[in-house]
C-alpha cells in the first residue's frame, strides 16, 4: 500500500498580535517528526512517504497528486488539531482513508470524531498503527487496542489503555531517511547547529494537573533499553546534537544511570539536550555529573512556579527550594538550563514582576515562559472547563490566555512580552 505521514505546518493563532500588535510572543518551533518516523519504522513491505508541512507548508497538494496514497497517518498537538481536521479533509479528497494519532487525539479522542477521519489512534502507536494497516490491507473486523473507528454523532468506542513495553518495538529503528531532505531545516535555533531527535523514554511517573504527557502513554512511565538509544543516535552521523525528546529522561534514576554510562562507553561524542525535574537534580546531583561527562549539554526544566504555594496547586509535587537549588547545581556543573515557568491568566502585575527579580537572582539561561492553558484531557481541564471563554483550539499554543485574564488583557500580554525579552536578553543554550 502507498502510506502518506503527514506533519501538520506551524500553526496557531496569538491573541497578542491580532489585538495588540505584540508579536514577539508567537513561537516558531523546528524539529523532525520523530513520531511519524517512529510509525514509519515498524511498517514493511509497503511504500512510505513523510511530508513535514513544517518544514514545505505548500507540499502537500504536491504529494497527493503524485502519491496517491492508500492511507494517510497524521499526527497533532493541540494547537494543530483544527488544521489536522482541514488536512484530513483535503487528503479525503483522493480517497485515502484517513487515521489520526498523537497528543491530541490521545487526550481528546472524541474532538476527531468526525467525517473527514476514519480511525483515531490513542497512547504510542507503532504497533498499533502498523496493525491496523495489516487489517486494511487483508481485511478483518477486530481492531487493535487503542484504536478506534470515527462514529460521528455517536460516541467513539474505545477502549482506554496504557501503553506497555511491547508498544515501543525497540527492535525497530525510526526511520530517519525519510526526511532526509528537510534534515537542514531541523537547526537548534540560535547557534544553526543541527540538532536530531531521540527517544529514550515515554510518559512520566509524575502527574502534574495542567500536563498532558499522561495521554502518551496512558499513565506508564516506559524506557527503552540504552542500545537501542544508542543505535538511535548512531543514525544520525551528520548529527551533533540530540534532544532526547523524553517528557522526563530521568524518571527512572537507575536506569538514566545506566544510560549515560552506556553514552560514554559507546564512544559518541555527541551533545544532549534532556528534560529533568529539579528534584532529581537536588536529589541526585552525581547522577548530573555522570551526565555531563557523557555529554549533556543542556536540560529543559520544569521549575513552573518559584513558590510552594503555586506548585502544590499543580500537583508538582517539588518545592520551590529545590527548583533554585537545582539551578545552584547545574550552574556549577556547567550545564545550560532551560527552564520553563507557567504565568497564570490570574497573575497581577506583581507576579511578573517576582519572576524578572527571580530571573535577575539566579541564572537559568533560557526561560521559557507559558500561559496556564486549560489542555483538554488533562486535571486542569477538568476544574477549570467551566473558565474557559476561549473554546478555539488554534489558540491552544500555551502563549494565549483562553481563560479571562485578571489583569487588563492588553496590560497582561504587555508584561508578559516584556518579561519574555528580559530573559531572551543574554539566552544561550
Ligand atoms: C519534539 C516536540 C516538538 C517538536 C515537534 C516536531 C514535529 N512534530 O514537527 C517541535 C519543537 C516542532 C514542537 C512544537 C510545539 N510543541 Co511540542 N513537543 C515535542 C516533545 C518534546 C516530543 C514529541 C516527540 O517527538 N515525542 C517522541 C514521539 C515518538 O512520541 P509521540 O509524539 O508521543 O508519538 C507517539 C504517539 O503519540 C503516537 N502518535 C503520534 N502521532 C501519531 C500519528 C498517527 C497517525 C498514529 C497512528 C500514532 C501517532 O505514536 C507515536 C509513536 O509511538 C513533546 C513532549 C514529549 N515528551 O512528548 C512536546 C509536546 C508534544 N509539544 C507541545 C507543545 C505545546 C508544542 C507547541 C505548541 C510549542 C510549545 N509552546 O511548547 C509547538 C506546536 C507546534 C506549532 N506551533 O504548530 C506539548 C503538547 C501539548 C498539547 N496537548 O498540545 C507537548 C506534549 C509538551 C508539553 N509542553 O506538554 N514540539
Ligand atoms: S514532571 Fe513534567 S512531564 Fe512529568 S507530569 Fe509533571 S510536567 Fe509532565
Amino acid at each position: 500500500m502507498n502510506i502518506l505521514l503527514v506533519n501538520p505546518p506551524n500553526c496557531g493563532r496569538s491573541i497578542p498580535e491580532e489585538r495588540y500588535g505584540i508579536t514577539s510572543i508567537k513561537q516558531i518551533f523546528r524539529g523532525e517528526p520523530l513520531a511519524l518516523e517512529e510509525l514509519a519504522g515498524n511498517l514493511h513491505g509497503h511504500e512510505i512517504r513523510l511530508i513535514d508541512l513544517k518544514a514545505d507548508p505548500g507540499g502537500l497538494a504536491r504529494e497527493l497528486q503524485e502519491f496517491r496514497p492508500d492511507v494517510a497517518g497524521i499526527t497533532g498537538v493541540t494547537c494543530e488539531a483544527n488544521t489536522v481536521l482541514r488536512l484530513a479533509q483535503e487528503i479525503r479528497g483522493y480517497g485515502a482513508v484517513v487515521v489520526v494519532g498523537g497528543i491530541h487525539a490521545s487526550n481528546d479522542p472524541e474532538f476527531f470524531n468526525r467525517e473527514e477521519i476514519d480511525y483515531i489512534v490513542t497512547g504510542l502507536g507503532k504497533r498499533t498503527f502498523a496493525q491496523l494497516v495489516d487489517l486494511l490491507e487483508e481485511g478483518g473486523s477486530v481492531l487493535p487496542s487503542g484504536v478506534c473507528r470515527t462514529s460521528p454523532g455517536r460516541p467513539l468506542d474505545l477502549e482506554r489503555r496504557c501503553s506497555s513495553p511491547a508498544d515501543m518495538v525497540q527492535e525497530q529503528s525510526p526511520d530517519y531517511q525519510l526526511v532526509s531532505r528537510y534534515r537542514e531545516h531541523y537547526v537548534l535555533e540560535r547557534l544553526g547547529i543541527r540538532m536530531g531527535f531521540v527517544a529514550s523514554a515515554f510518559g512520566c511517573p509524575h502527574s502534574c494537573s495542567f500536563c498532558a504527557i499522561r495521554g502518551q502513554t496512558g499513565g506508564s512511565y516506559l524506557t527503552r533499553s540504552a542500545e537501542a538509544v544508542i543505535r538511535d543516535i548512531s543514525l544520525l552521523p551528520q548529527t551533533p546534537v540530540i534532544r532526547l525528546v523524553d517528557a522526563n529522561t530521568f524518571g527512572d534514576v537507575r536506569r538514566a544511570r545506566e544510560l549515560a554510562d552506556a553514552l560514554l562507553r559507546s564512544g559518541l561524542a555527541k551533545q544532549y539536550l534532556a528534560d529533568i525535574r529539579s528534584d532529581t537534580v537536588v536529589r541526585h546531583p552525581e547522577l548530573l555529573r555522570l551526565w555531563k561527562q557523557a555529554g549533556l549539554r543542556a536540560v529543559i526544566i520544569g521549575f513552573e512556579a518559584i513558590d510552594d504555594a503555586s506548585l502544590a496547586s499543580m500537583q508538582k509535587a517539588s518545592e520551590a527550594r529545590m527548583n533554585t537549588e537545582a539551578i545552584a547545581i547545574l550552574h556549577d556543573l556547567g550545564i545550560t538550563i532551560v527552564g520553563d515557568f507557567i504565568i497564570s491568566p490570574d497573575a497581577e502585575q506583581e507576579d511578573f514582576s517576582r519572576l524578572s527579580r527571580y530571573f535577575s537572582d539566579n541564572p537559568i539561561d533560557l526561560p521559557m515562559i507559558t500561559v496556564m492553558t486549560p489542555l483538554p484531557g488533562t486535571p486542569l481541564y477538568s476544574r477549570q472547563q467551566h473558565l474557559i471563554t476561549n473554546h478555539d483550539l488554534d489558540y491552544y499554543t500555551l502563549t494565549n490566555a483562553v481563560i479571562p485574564t485578571r489583569l487588563d488583557e492588553e496590560r497582561f500580554y504587555t508584561a508578559y512580552a516584556e518579561l519574555l525579552s528580559q530573559g531572551h536578553n543574554h539566552a544561550r543554550i
